[in-house]
């Protein structure tokens, strides 16, 4: 079964390439074996009469009919060909636009030496994951940051280039839900091999709970050098239990603040059942400035459900 409307594209138009081959190799072959028996050398053989002769220009052997047969049917074969190709192209090359593809279903993609960024309309932006609704039309604009990349998504039949300062526009509409491998097609430095993201398809009411609803906080803080203050994060969802979405497992605080954190990572202890969690960790600042500490939180330890980041002011006076 297709995953997606871009692999429906190919497997038909290589189905049509594969199908006109077949036909010609079977008329081809058939005439050629026809032929070696028909005209074998036996005893009675004799050269026709119009047999080439070095030096000479043969005569006319007058099968212009053939010749018209021929022609057309090899060009009947290229004008199939070539209008499966284009339809393909154009269809391939006509996007959506963002107006008309659902919320969180144009998604900016950005090649960096080695990992995939993903940047949603509402702010959300993700390494790893790129997850999108099934049955939706899903707008991928892909450029990179730094050198030449090429993202595609196998098991889609789908890749582009990304550029530094240039925007290629991919779209597709997925069929299956599932986890599929994204992967640069281009080498790109030593990290190429590693340079690899995760296309999650899920149903269309846990994408919209999850983009809609899922939010990272951590209060904002003001504390002196060398105080040691907390800070408290917490996750919320509305997803109900047992979509994979309710919080639990880490949040990961990391700060370009001067300072540390005592434990740069909590546990996510969930308050109730409709899925919110929160931690804390000291932070202890040992400069006078201001900085923000970035927060990750994994759900339940899978990086496919890691969805959720966010930062916080931290003031040092
Ligand atoms: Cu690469």
């Amino acid at each position: 079964m297709a995953v997606s409307s871009t692999q429906v594209q190919f497997d038909s138009l290589f189905g049509l390439f594969t199908y006109l081959a077949i036909v010609v190799s079977i008329i081809v072959f058939s005439l050629l074996i026809y032929f070696m028996i028909k005209y074998r050398d036996r005893p009675s053989s004799r050269q026709p009469d119009d047999t080439p002769i070095l030096g000479r220009i043969p005569p006319s052997r007058g099968h212009a009919r053939t010749v018209v047969l021929t022609v057309s049917l090899s060009t009947i074969i290229l004008v199939a060909l070539i209008i499966g190709s284009f339809g393909a192209i154009d269809n391939i090359l006509s996007p959506p636009a963002p107006s008309q593809v659902c919320a969180g279903c144009s998604v900016l993609v950005t090649g960096h030496q080695f990992y995939w960024n993903f940047a949603y309309p509402n702010g959300h932006s993700d390494n790893l994951v790129l997850r999108v609704p099934l049955g939706n039309s899903i707008r991928l604009n892909v450029t990179s940051a730094d050198v030449f990349h090429d993202f595609g998504i196998i098991g889609l039949d789908i890749k582009t280039d990304a550029i530094p300062g240039r925007t290629n526009v991919m779209w597709f509409t997925t069929y299956q839900q599932g986890n599929f491998t994204i992967q640069c097609f281009e080498l790109c430095g030593t990290g190429h091999a590693t340079m690899k993201g995760i296309l999650n398809v899920v149903n269309e009411t846990t994408f919209q709970q999850w983009y809609t609803h899922t939010r990272v906080t951590c209060a904002p803080i003001s504390l002196a050098v060398n105080q040691t203050s907390q800070c408290t994060v917490s996750v919320s969802d509305s997803s109900p239990n047992g979509m994979g979405l309710t919080p639990k497992g880490n949040v990961t605080f990391s700060t370009p603040a001067p300072g540390y954190f005592n434990a740069p990572r909590c546990t996510l202890v969930p308050s109730s059942s409709t899925g919110s969690a929160s931690c804390s960790v000291l932070y202890t600042p040992t400069a006078v400035g201001t900085g923000s500490a970035e927060i990750k939180a994994v759900y339940g330890g899978d990086p496919t459900q890691s969805d959720s980041s966010g930062s916080t002011a931290i003031l040092v006076s």
